[in-house]
């Protein structure tokens, strides 16, 4: 690992933002030590959804994960420290929020996550991922990043 900043990105899901998990969560992300370069508050579109989760067009999930992220407002947010990308997934555990409650009780998804789907909080996968999940949502200009969806 390096002292090298770098970006994550990470989103609040609609059941995070619907349970008014938002406070804390932002007040985890703060006491770890990220900063917050980039906030957007939208509500995200099916298709925007499918193309964001192509991977798993496939999958007999994928209609209801579509439904889920639909399903109201998300925060989405880029996230900048040293290693951000690994500390970000670190903490917010693993994917089926019912495990995260047993293997790691002191995880974002352990704390706000209902079950394998309604995972409340998302995390790039790599530092690869990260950049490409922060180009499909924000453009970069003078300003920094601006997001490329209407906000709420
Ligand atoms: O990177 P993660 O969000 O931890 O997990 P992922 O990239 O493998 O999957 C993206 C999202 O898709 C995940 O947060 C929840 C959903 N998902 C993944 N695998 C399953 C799933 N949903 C259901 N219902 N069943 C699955 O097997």
């Amino acid at each position: 690992s390096s002292t090298e900043k770098e970006l994550t990105f990470a989103m609040i899901k609609p059941d995070g933002v619907s349970g008014n998990y938002t406070t804390a969560i932002k007040k985890i992300i703060s006491e770890f030590g990220f900063g917050i370069t980039n906030e957007t508050t939208v509500q995200l579109d099916e298709e925007t959804v499918k193309d964001f989760y192509t991977e798993h067009s496939s999958r007999s999930f994928f209609p209801g994960l579509v439904r889920y992220m639909t399903s109201g407002p998300v925060l989405m947010m880029v996230l900048e420290k040293a290693n951000a990308v690994a500390d970000w997934r670190a903490l917010i555990g693993p994917t089926d929020a019912q495990t995260a409650k047993v293997t790691h009780p002191h995880s974002i998804r352990a704390m706000c996550g209902l079950d394998l789907q309604r995972n409340c909080v998302h995390g790039s996968d790599s530092p690869q991922s990260a950049l490409r999940e922060i180009a499909f949502f924000f453009e970069k200009s003078s300003l920094g990043f601006l997001p490329k969806h209407d906000e709420l």
